[in-house]
């Protein structure tokens, strides 16, 4: 019996050291370069260029295929360094989703047969900064731009049709891709993404991660909320307590952080690599609690209050009547100016409900003075609408229709963020963990399905710079989380900035997406999967 029961276990062993075996032999084979042939099963799904986001203006398949494989270059205008630069960047990508190790070439001419080329020579102007011709032919793959910003948003689209050609992170012997004709660019010139890192902080591999992900959808702008009630979040040399003290700490409390000036130059850079404007936001008058705690004199009464990590909004002021606060302001407002290439600054503006109107007029206008002597454009939410505003100032809606209204009404332009549709800390169903819902639940058709030009009645697109998705962190504390909020819901806000209206459709527009599912997989992305699609 003993024996027996000895042989069955000895048995069974040999089983599992079988199976083991198997499945080490499997992720092998699916992790070697071993070639599989051709990507011609995934063909259907390349929908002949078709499953790019945001939707490209024109786009003319015709019946080809263009090959590339792992003897393919990448060709570039000679004597541009920014044109290589993109050509690397395209190279690095390739390799990461293909294992192709591309190698970028200059050259003078147009390139042989079974290669790809990006070039801005002859570029049509007609095509903006940020726009490209796309054009597939059996022969080669050329990318046409104007300025080389147009190649980069170019290569997302490329990149697109790729991935959506095959498996990523297979390898393939060779890779067929539909050919054809794409020529597209924006249909407005602002298409951003807001991260608050006041209310919870995040590093700066969290902030570039986020940045990756965004460019692939063309986003242009990418705006940092640095200070709030929760948080001061950015170094500034002249009042070390605001980050010391005041940025010690975060919603529910515990250690939290800020960036230093260098960490905050390595975000730009890293933007700016993709063409992405960095727009920093220092909230004012309200939401400054953390900078009311560092520095008493900044409080009417000149005492400190504690520290803040609960969620409430409205509570804090600095003392609009003091002069020291407009010193201070000016102080902070230089150092963020000497930092910032861009030419905004954002100054919040939101919910000073413990200022009263008199001395919120007053003080904003005060600040707008302040900005422009420093030489940045102020923006600001819907709230500025009741202050007298530069031309050059913008306004950011959110929630008060009539306020953007007025504003315009000053001849000022309007970044559309209705929070009932581009808030990305809205829930998207009463289920859903994370997330806020006093501006309703935004599924992702919600979030898709609205056109900026007609959202408040009285809009001409001249009133409309864009779109913004912003994600406000009260309840969102990791990249993780940040990524279920803004996936699958950020593409649409994306394509709604960038597609003219006449090519958006929401069944089709649906498939698309599913298809960027597949890539979101493999890339460990976690996004909700909405029951809305039909994920692949
Ligand atoms: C409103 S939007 C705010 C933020 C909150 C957000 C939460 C805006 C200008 N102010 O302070 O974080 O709601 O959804």
């Amino acid at each position: 019996m003993r024996n027996g029961l000895t042989m069955y276990y000895r048995y069974k062993k040999i089983r599992l050291y079988i199976f083991s075996l198997l499945i080490v032999l499997q992720f092998i084979s699916c992790r070697t370069t071993a070639p599989i042939g051709d990507n011609t099963q995934y063909q259907d799904l390349s929908n002949k260029l078709g499953n790019v986001i945001p939707k490209p203006v024109t786009l003319n398949p015709t019946t080809g295929t263009f090959t590339i494989n792992e003897s393919s270059k990448i060709y570039i205008e000679p004597n541009n360094s920014e044109t290589a630069f993109i050509g690397q960047y395209l190279a690095d990508k390739i390799k990461s989703s293909t294992n192709y190790d591309l190698v970028v070439l200059a050259s003078s001419g147009i390139p042989p047969k079974g290669n790809i080329y990006l070039t801005t020579i002859g570029g049509d102007p007609s095509l903006g900064d940020e726009g490209y011709e796309l054009n597939i032919t059996e022969n080669i793959l050329t990318l046409f731009a104007f300025k080389p910003e147009g190649l980069f948003r170019g290569v997302q689209t490329l990149r697109q049709i790729l991935f959506s050609s095959i498996e990523p992170f297979t390898h393939y012997k060779e890779i067929n891709i539909g050919t054809g004709i794409i020529r597209d660019y924006p249909r407005f010139q602002w298409r951003g993404v807001m991260l608050d890192v006041a209310r919870h902080f995040f590093s700066v591999g969290d902030v570039k991660k986020l940045i990756d992900l965004i460019s692939y959808y063309k986003i242009n702008r990418f705006h940092l909320h640095l200070t709030d009630d929760q948080g001061w979040r950015i170094q500034i040399d002249s009042y070390p307590k605001l980050t010391l003290y005041g940025g010690s700490t975060q919603v529910k409390g515990g250690p939290a952080g800020y960036y230093t000036k260098s960490e905050y130059l390595e975000i730009i850079k890293y933007a700016k690599e993709r063409y992405i404007t960095v727009i920093p936001e220092i909230d004012m008058p309200g939401h400054t609690n953390a900078a009311l705690a560092s520095y008493p004199f900044l409080n009417c009464n000149g005492v400190s209050p504690s520290l803040y990590t609960g969620t409430e909004v409205g509570f804090s002021s600095l003392c609009t009547k003091k002069d020291s606060t407009y010193i201070f302001i000016n102080d902070v407002i230089k150092e963020i100016a000497q930092l910032s290439p861009g030419p905004y600054i954002h100054i919040g503006g939101d919910e000073a409900k413990a200022t009263n109107s008199a001395d919120y007029i007053n003080f904003i206008e005060k600040v707008q003075s302040i900005i422009y002597s420093n030489g940045k454009k102020m923006i600001g939410w819907d709230e500025l609408g009741q202050c007298k505003l530069q031309p050059e100032t913008i306004v950011q809606h959110w929630a008060n229709d009539s306020l953007a209204l007025e504003a315009v009404k000053k001849g000022v332009k309007l970044i559309m963020s209705p929070a009932s549709k581009t808030y990305m800390d809205m829930k998207y169903n009463s289920t859903t963990l994370l997330g806020q819902n006093w501006a309703g639940y935004i599924e992702v058709s919600d979030s898709y399905n609205w056109n900026p030009l007609t959202q408040i009645k009285g809009l001409t697109m001249n009133d409309i710079l864009g779109v913004e998705a912003p994600l406000w962190t009260e309840t969102i504390s990791n990249l993780d989380d940040i990524e279920f909020m803004f996936f699958p819901r950020l593409p649409g806000i994306a394509e709604i900035g960038w597609s003219p209206i006449t090519v958006r459709n929401w069944e089709e527009y649906k498939k698309r997406l599913s298809v960027h599912g597949r890539y979101w997989k493999k890339i460990g992305l976690n996004f909700y999967h909405s029951p809305e699609i039909n994920w692949k």
